[in-house]
């Protein structure tokens, strides 16, 4: 039963005939995600991938195809020389003909736990080896703030890590203020695998003694403990954090010595609050007009923020709409009016329900990494700016304060992660991925992804091969053992470019001469040496294996973010032009962005429930996280294919709502607006604020007439929903937050669900003679 770890956490796997047999969670895991179930299943799930294949019309006519035809040609299996030479010359014309700069790289995708064998730094180490390729910056999870925050904080590792911690949270916090709640669902995942689930007991044990109030327009989005619902009207969040400042600024509650000593730009921002946009204050009447809130009680939620030990946390997710930056930036305000940012469970802090790490201390260690090395490109776009790049060579795109032209993009290469399934208009992303001449994939499984690419690569997956799992939020550091054979003719991401980088002539500097083997040695040995310098002691790398994980410790002291700051802001001063806390950023204003000034501020969002196309869209949707997968990994396996409701993913109405539209529990409906529809399984439930439906993300992409834009997807993405204008100029982060929609019966009998099976093959046509 050898050890083996995922996103979801840390497992044995027992094994005959080299076939996996069962997935046993870790020992030491109090609360094993079910995830784990799916994974025998998927390991030779008819979906995986199980020899090279090249698209038909590639096949015959190379990259002068038209392209119309992909994701509805059938494939052609070829031998795996066959495929590395046709990879190896197509890159190789590609640079000859075009340079570098027409090659996209980004590759973006979470690809698996382990730190070697993790497909998108594989890919990008082989491309820079390679002289370079179109790259990404940033993330979909929160792309908005990781550009916002330096700006105000001097640094994004609030996002990620150096957040104050569970323990100063459950010993100090009085009132804890969740927009967007703490869905423990979500915490069943870590990047780089949790050894232990911890959040939810902490979670449990905060709730005892801590007023937990949840602003989101799910109930559910604290589960299991007495908390107080504001069921919140998506994308309003701003207009009411600016009514609590408000009310902190009239009722003489702001901590005006923290704002004077810390903080700079309040009076900006106070003259904002005081003199609203057409006349009338930001204060709590006007707020209650957006949220639908009552305004005494948010006049009383203020007090009583002021009067507690409080915590103001948002989920990531408000920050992946309209303006994502606003909301983090106010939450900041309000929390710096609130003068107790870097006191014992005070302050503000973001993500406590979006990953497993967040708040989870751990001694700052070394994790093991495989270094991609340099881009000679150095082109990156904001990654979720992919559609904009293939759609638009030529054009300008302005962003953080510096401006590039796109490139015209000739070949992508994705390893390790699903478009079509992360990226928001699919009907658009359809559109884009017809321009690339080639489209190259790596996958485990025919995903959406690599079933609209030319040249199909099968990987690997994780319990295939030894890694080393590790998160720089996670105590366990995991030796990952193989424990069965490469499904068919599965290979490994670094075995497949190890033999395209010979036949390129960049073996040696992309090996270094390592074999695997001794790449997991190497990195292990840099972990233990980088971690003793920050005094954490590892064992041998011998040692290592043989006891199969390694523990980190806590953090003797509970951990409080920007305490030093708050004690010494002299001495400690913040990454910013002034020093401190910029509640006006002279920085950004100066972009002149037409849609993110120099403090945070109320914008309406492009679309929500209160503007006019809510007449003809009357529901608002929420893309959240999957509970029962990871994006789209595990979507027709284990809990998740239990879910689906006549194999189609579910969508949960308010019972309001589903008896205006004559719907029942189990009935098949129609979701649509202007950019797309899909097929989605009926689910009424009173733990949505009416108005508000909800379908998480993940459902594989399965639309009729896949090669062309705008066919029904009959499975239930809602990113054919979404739209793909991005946050703002300033960070141009993904936005499916505010998203409109009407649903209705489907009462045809439904097209048959297609994405569970592989797709079509058919013999290699230049060999049949015909
Ligand atoms: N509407 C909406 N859309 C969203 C979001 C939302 O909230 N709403 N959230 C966004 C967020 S935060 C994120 S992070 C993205 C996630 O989007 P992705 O990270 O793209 O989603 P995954 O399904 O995890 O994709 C990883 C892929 O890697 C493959 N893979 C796993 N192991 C290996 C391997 O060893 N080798 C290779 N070659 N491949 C492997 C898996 O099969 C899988 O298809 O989605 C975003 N999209
Ligand atoms: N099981 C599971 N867990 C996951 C993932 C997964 O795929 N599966 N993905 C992981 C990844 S990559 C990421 S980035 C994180 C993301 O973590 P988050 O961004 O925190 O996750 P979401 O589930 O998108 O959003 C959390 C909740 O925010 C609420 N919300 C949405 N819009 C609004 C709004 O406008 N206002 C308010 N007040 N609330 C709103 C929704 O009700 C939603 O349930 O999750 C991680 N955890
Ligand atoms: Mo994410």
């Amino acid at each position: 039963m050898v050890l083996n770890s995922a996103h979801w956490g840390v497992f044995r796997v027992a094994s005959a005939a080299g076939r996996p047999i069962a997935i046993v969670p870790f020992e030491r895991d109090p609360k094993p995600s079910p995830l784990l179930e799916g994974m025998v299943e998927a390991y030779d799930h008819p979906t995986r991938i199980a020899r090279p294949a090249v698209r038909k019309g590639w096949l015959e006519r190379g990259p002068a195809d038209s392209r119309r035809e992909r994701g509805a040609d059938p494939f052609v299996e070829v031998p795996w020389d066959e495929a590395l030479d046709l990879v190896a010359a197509e890159l190789a014309r590609v640079k000859k003909d075009h340079g570098n700069s027409a090659i996209f790289g980004g590759s973006y995708g979470w690809s698996s736990a382990g730190r070697f064998h993790h497909a998108k730094t594989q890919v990008k180490r082989f491309l820079n080896t390679f002289g370079g390729a179109v790259g990404q910056v940033n993330n979909y999870s929160f792309g908005a703030g990781m550009v916002l925050l330096p700006h105000v904080l001097g640094s994004s590792a609030m996002l990620f890590g150096v957040t104050t911690g569970r323990r100063s949270i459950a010993a100090n916090t009085e009132l804890f203020l969740a927009f967007g709640g703490m869905p423990s669902r979500n915490t069943q995942i870590e990047s780089g695998g949790p050894g232990e689930h911890r959040q939810e007991s902490w979670l449990r044990e905060l709730g005892k003694r801590c007023r937990i109030v949840n602003v989101s327009p799910l109930a559910d989005d604290v589960e299991g403990i007495g908390s107080e619902w504001w069921p919140a009207i998506p994308g309003t969040d701003t207009a009411l954090i600016l009514g609590l400042c408000h009310t902190l600024l009239a009722e003489g509650l702001a901590d005006e010595g923290f704002l004077a000593s810390h903080c700079h730009g309040y009076d900006a921002f106070a003259q904002y609050l005081r003199e609203g946009r057409s006349g009338a204050s930001f204060d709590a009447d006007w707020a209650a007009t957006i949220t639908g809130f009552d305004a005494d009680r948010i006049r009383t939620l203020a007090r009583d923020l002021a009067r507690s030990r409080s915590f103001i946390a948002l989920s990531w997710s408000l920050q992946r709409a309209d303006h994502g930056e606003d909301v983090f930036w106010a939450a900041v305000a309000l929390a710096a009016m609130l003068g107790q940012i870097g006191l014992p469970g005070g302050g503000v802090g973001f993500g406590y329900g979006s990953l497993h790490g967040i708040g989870n201390e751990v001694a700052p260690f070394c994790t093991p990494r495989l270094d991609a090395g340099a881009n000679p490109v150095g082109m990156s776009i904001p990654v979720a700016r992919i559609a904009d790049l293939l759609l638009g060579p030529g054009a300008r795109l302005d962003y953080d304060g510096s401006a590039m032209t796109l490139p015209k993009i000739r070949l992508v290469y994705w390893a390790g992660g699903n478009p079509f399934h992360h990226h928001q208009d699919l009907n658009r992303l359809v559109d884009a991925f017809r321009q690339p001449e080639t489209v190259i994939v790596h996958e485990t499984h025919w995903t959406a992804t690599a079933r609209r690419a030319d040249i199909v690569l099968p990987a690997t997956t994780t319990i295939e091969r030894d890694d080393i799992g590790a998160s720089s939020t996670d105590r366990y550091l995991v030796s990952m053992r193989r424990a069965v054979d490469p499904y068919a003719e599965a290979r490994d991401d670094y075995a497949i470019f190890t033999a395209l980088a010979a036949r390129l002539g960049i073996e040696e500097r992309f090996t270094e001469g390592r074999s695997d083997a001794e790449w997991l040695r190497h990195m292990y040995e840099e972990t233990r040496h980088g971690s003793a310098l920050l005094g954490v002691e590892l064992p041998d790398y011998e040692t290592f294996r043989a006891q199969e994980f390694a523990e980190i410790a806590q953090p003797p002291e509970p951990v409080d973010a920007l305490a030093a700051f708050r004690a010494d802001p002299q001495g400690q001063p913040l990454d910013t032009p002034s020093g401190r806390i910029e509640l006006f950023s002279e920085t950004i204003a100066g972009f002149g962005y037409p849609d993110c000034g120099g403090h945070p501020m109320w914008r309406t969002p492009r679309e929500w429930l209160g503007g006019p196309l809510a007449e003809r869209f009357p529901l608002a949707l929420i893309s959240n996280q999957p509970a029962h997968r990871l994006h789209g990994q595990l979507d027709p396996v284990g809990v998740s294919k239990a879910t689906k409701i006549a194999g189609r993913e579910p969508i949960r109405l308010h019972p309001e709502d589903a008896r205006a539209r004559g719907v029942r529990d189990g009935d098949i409906v129609r979701v649509f607006n202007d950019r797309g529809a899909c097929l989605a399984g009926v689910v009424v439930s009173d733990a949505l604020r009416q108005g508000v439906v909800q379908m998480a993300t993940g459902a594989w992409y399965d639309p009729l007439q896949p090669e062309a834009p705008g066919g029904l997807d009959v499975h239930g993405n809602p990113n054919v929903l979404t739209h793909d204008h991005g946050t703002s100029t300033l960070s141009r982060g993904p936005a499916p937050g505010n998203t409109l929609v009407e649903v209705e019966p489907y009462r045809a009998p439904p097209p048959p669900i297609t994405v569970d099976r592989p797709p079509q093959f058919v013999p290699d046509p230049r060999r049949s003679g015909t």
